[in-house]
């Protein structure tokens, strides 16, 4: 299976690591580290050492509680890292629900768009459909971020709603013209979902198997993991790598991390003990 985006067809036949770049000062867990855009592109090129496939930019939080910057705030955090980042040789991806956005990365060379709001907002279809092989990840989430928490809905079956919603965004998404190659679906681990949601996501991966695309699972130092370990978000590493590895092995191809030296280590052990490789050596001497 591929990911069809701006500048690479992505091999997904072994999980890729999504490194995080977050241009923001309100991130909920590195806000502020990295605003400056030398810190930025320095913490990316740190990540690309540290075994990252592909690197996801964004200039908003969508923390709950967090402002949305306008177009031209989110320009001014993002286009500087964008050029210098995108000479790195990699596919970067840029985090934003803003069709204005969308438009001026893709038009800088940006690869992939990576949609929490799955292209709702109106212009956003026909802001990533306008470009002829741009990627793109269509997130779950109901609400807003700001209030998401607030308000978790009461999901009957929260892994059914997840799949129905991604089918139907990645229908509206297909309807503008935007291949399916192009498209990759994310379960939305932390939006607007109690822990016992994001388990059940986890535990019930496969079932969004159905809908034919690849799959990115972002649990990185989420809440729920917090709530399980008792840990502040700096603090959650191991519980990011369990849960990284936990989604790959229910079927996830890429994981959208912080902590990327940890994590590539750890999907070291999963590949060759259950990657196609692995499954190629089952070790039998006779
Ligand atoms: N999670 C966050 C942001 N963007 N995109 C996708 N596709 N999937 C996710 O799970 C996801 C995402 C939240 O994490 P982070 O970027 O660390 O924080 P913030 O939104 O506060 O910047």
């Amino acid at each position: 299976m591929h990911w069809q985006t701006s500048r690479y067809r992505i091999d997904l036949s072994r999980p890729r690591v999504m490194g995080i770049v977050n241009v923001t000062p309100d991130s909920f867990s590195d806000g502020g580290q990295f605003l400056a855009p030398a810190a930025a592109v320095a913490h990316a090129e740190r990540l690309l050492r540290d075994g990252a496939d592909i690197l996801d930019i964004g200039a908003e939080s969508t923390r709950p509680g967090a402002r949305s910057p306008d177009t031209a705030e989110e320009l001014a955090r993002l286009l500087p890292v964008l050029q210098p980042v995108l000479a790195l040789g990699v596919p970067v991806s840029v985090d934003t629900s803003n069709p204005a956005v969308m438009r001026a990365v893709l038009d800088a060379g940006a690869d992939i768009v990576n949609d929490v709001r799955a292209l709702a907002r109106p212009g956003a279809l026909e802001a990533v459909a306008a470009h002829p092989s741009a990627g793109l990840c269509l997130m779950h989430l109901r609400g807003e971020p700001a209030t998401m928490q607030a308000q978790v809905p009461d999901y009957p079956d929260v892994v059914a709603e997840v799949r129905d919603f991604l089918r139907a965004r990645m229908d509206a998404a297909r309807a503008a013209g935007i291949a399916e190659a192009r498209i990759v679906l994310d379960p939305g681990i932390g939006f607007a979902k109690t822990p016992a949601h994001n388990l059940a996501l986890l535990r019930r991966q496969r079932e969004l198997a159905v809908l034919g695309r690849p799959l990115l699972a972002g649990w990185s130092r989420k809440s729920t993991l917090g709530v399980l370990t008792g840990r502040p978000a700096a603090e959650r590493v191991a519980a990011s790598v369990a849960a990284a590895v936990l989604s790959v092995h229910e079927g996830a191809r890429i994981v959208r991390v912080h902590d990327v030296a940890e994590t590539v280590d750890a999907l070291k052990v999963w590949q060759a003990a259950f990657g196609s490789a692995g499954q190629d050596r089952e070790g039998n001497t006779g």
